[in-house]
């Protein structure tokens, strides 16, 4: 078996392990962040269950940290009384980003870790199969319920040789994305293999499992070797460590062999991952920001890179450089070893432990300027500026480019390649983390007014009509269903405020125009829904009563957000896309009939007089759930 196989097989509690085929895993830990899971723990409460049922859950606060008025705050204090009332540790605000505390203090070889938050697969790198999902899926996993996906393909990535001076473990992911797109890993597993993983360290191999999603891969995973043992002894916990890899003879779906040495610095141009091009191609380039953090890039190591380029030296008049730690582990190592002082002295702006610029948490960009992140996604607007331009690349590219103003090959002006060594013992203090409470029963939950009742959706109706609200084109993102940033992030947990920005950025009428209809449905192009987890992106149009979704193809975690509230996410052909227009009306006519009995729904365009038949591939399971009206209803009915 090879690696993904091994875990799955070693946690299977439904299905068969046959690519395509439904199948349901036993989860070992979960982790949620506070963005995602103020609903979750709403969900996880609805469901009626004492504590949790996983090994270990965690949640963290690392997203919603600016507290301009008293929502974010308020969330803090819920989470933190919920953590305690059902058994979960919390992670505290200022403690860090949830990936890379999780990776730090948590992640353990040949578990399983289900996160409200699309970059879990971060924890791939010790060899954990880290998988992503909505809230819902998370609450459900908290509540002993199996996780439920369909069996990927698993492809074997082959490392070969070294990486050659200043190209680093950004640049293996952006090669991949450049390969294969951000549609290229729907269905798949990535896991990792070869000569070329020796000398990569478990935060190097982060950087790659954690961006795999960028793929839009189920997860990526790495073995666990002599580096995995290395990174758990330094972190205290080497007795968490057991080998872990695929079997000599391993079979894989596919194969991919990227040659390191060949590799050279590489960037994502705007507005997508996978617009990736060397970086000598954009040499030159004004940049007016500089950000380095985000999950995928704010490692100790990742640090001291930036530091130790950054050492004696000011950056460029014309750039705003931030730096975003991601874990307080690695802010106070820096802090004591004294780089800190170098970045602050080189003219960094230092911001919190946290998603910070990331989810655009602050610190949008100024307008017309390029502004250069070593984060994992650059899509339109994300950032908080509209029209924004948003470059991903290598903490070196962009600590190279901080000091030229312009975007800069590393290779050409660095000089001598900087290695970072992991550090044989990394600073442990678990203060931040609060472990579950000795009397739970004794908690109060803290509700603040913020805080609104989960909407609810009634069994899906007989005849579904509706017309055509919104027409999309490809690789649609849930941050233009649902925009995140300073301003909208804080309604969260309040779906009734928070669906006042479904898909406003495309069209600003869609919630009003939503409401006039009644609701209605969505047609969208391929890869619909890809980029985050959350389940906001199928809550809120639920709420505004869209009913089913008809795109080319579907992003994973989006597609099960949407059946899980109740949401019909149908496939479609060219020519029923070319064919369907804003404002076509729409009828269903035997929906309940048609999904109770074939893989297709039988589907009329009133206004353009054709009927056609659109596959919905609902498993058995899937067919339940989207006829009580969504998870909720289901795990209700079955409890
Ligand atoms: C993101 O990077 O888009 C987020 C914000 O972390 C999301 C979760 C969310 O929207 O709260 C994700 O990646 O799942
Ligand atoms: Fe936070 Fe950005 Fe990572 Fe999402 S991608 S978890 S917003 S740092």
């Amino acid at each position: 078996m090879n690696l993904a196989q091994k875990i799955i097989s070693a946690h299977l509690v439904a299905g068969e392990m046959i690519h395509g085929a439904e199948i349901g895993i036993r989860i070992d830990q979960s982790l949620t962040q506070d963005a995602t899971g103020t609903m979750a723990y709403l969900e996880f409460e609805a469901m009626g269950v004492e504590k949790v049922r996983t090994r270990l859950s965690v949640s963290y606060v690392d997203h919603n940290i600016l507290q301009t008025g008293f929502e974010n705050a308020d969330d803090h204090r819920f989470l933190q009384s919920m953590a305690a009332r059902y058994s979960a540790y919390f992670s505290r605000p200022g403690n860090g980003i949830c990936h890379q505390v999780h990776l730090e203090r948590f992640a353990r070889p040949g578990e399983t870790l289900i996160g409200s938050d699309s970059h879990t697969p971060n924890a791939g790198a010790v060899g954990m199969l880290a998988i992503g999902a909505g809230g819902l899926d998370v609450a459900a996993s908290m509540a002993g319920e199996p996780f439920y996906m369909i069996m990927p393909k698993v492809v074997n990535v082959r490392l070969k040789g070294r990486l050659g001076p200043w190209t680093s473990a950004k640049d293996i992911i952006l090669e991949l994305l450049r390969r294969l797109s951000v549609k290229g890993g729907v269905g798949k597993v990535f896991e990792y293999s070869g000569d070329g993983l020796g000398i990569l360290t478990v935060p190097e191999r982060a950087t790659i499992a954690n961006m795999g999603a960028e793929l839009g891969a189920t997860t990526s995973i790495f073995p666990s070797d002599e580096q995995t043992r290395l990174f758990l002894k330094a972190q205290g916990r080497e007795a968490e460590w057991m080998p872990m890899a695929a079997d000599d003879d391993a079979g894989h779906d596919d194969e991919i062999q990227i040659t390191l040495d060949a590799l050279e610095p590489l960037l994502a141009r705007p507005s997508n991952p996978d617009n990736v091009v060397p970086v000598r191609e954009c040499v030159g380039t004004p940049v007016g920001q500089v950000c380095i953090g985000s999950c995928v890039n704010s490692s100790y190591m990742d640090l001291m890179l930036v530091a130790r380029i950054l050492k004696g030296k000011k950056i460029h008049p014309d750039v705003s450089l931030t730096v975003n730690p991601g874990s307080r582990q690695s802010f106070m190592m820096i802090a004591k070893n004294g780089l800190l002082s170098d970045l602050i002295s080189a003219g960094a702006r230092i911001l919190e432990c946290a998603c910070g610029p990331c989810i655009g948490m602050g610190q949008a960009p100024a307008t017309g300027i390029v502004s250069l992140r070593t984060f994992n996604r650059n899509f339109p607007g994300r950032s908080g500026t509209a029209g924004d331009r948003v470059y991903l690349c290598s903490p070196a590219t962009a600590a190279a480019s901080a000091l030229t103003g312009v975007i800069t090959n590393p290779r050409d002006f660095l000089g001598r390649p900087i290695r970072i060594k992991m550090p044989e013992e990394f600073l442990v203090d678990d203060s931040m983390i609060i472990p579950p409470s000795k009397e739970p029963e004794k908690v109060q939950i803290i509700r603040g007014p913020n805080i609104k009742p989960l909407p609810k959706r009634a069994p899906i109706e007989d005849v579904i009509r509706g017309i055509v609200l919104l027409k999309t084109g490809d690789n649609i993102t849930t941050d233009d269903i649902m925009p995140a940033g300073a301003k909208i992030l804080p309604l969260r947990s309040n779906i009734p405020a928070i669906s006042e920005y479904t898909f406003t950025k495309i069209d600003p009428r869609f919630p009003l125009k939503a409401k006039e209809h009644g609701g209605g449905i969505i047609i969208g192009g391929s890869n619909y829904g890809q980029g985050s987890s959350r389940e906001h992106a199928a809550l809120a149009p639920m709420y505004l009563g869209v009913k089913a979704v008809l795109a080319r193809s579907f992003a994973r975690i989006h597609r099960d957000n949407l059946i899980n509230f109740g949401i019909i996410p149908f496939v479609i052909k060219d020519d029923v896309y070319n064919t369907s227009d804003e404002g076509d009306a729409f009828e269903f006519p035997s929906v309940v009939e048609d999904i109770k009995t074939r893989n297709v729904v039988r589907v009329v365009n009133k206004t353009k007089g054709i009927s056609f038949d659109a596959v919905h591939n609902l498993t058995q399971r899937q067919r339940e759930i989207i006829l009580c009206g969504g998870l909720l209803n289901y795990v209700k009915r079955h409890a």
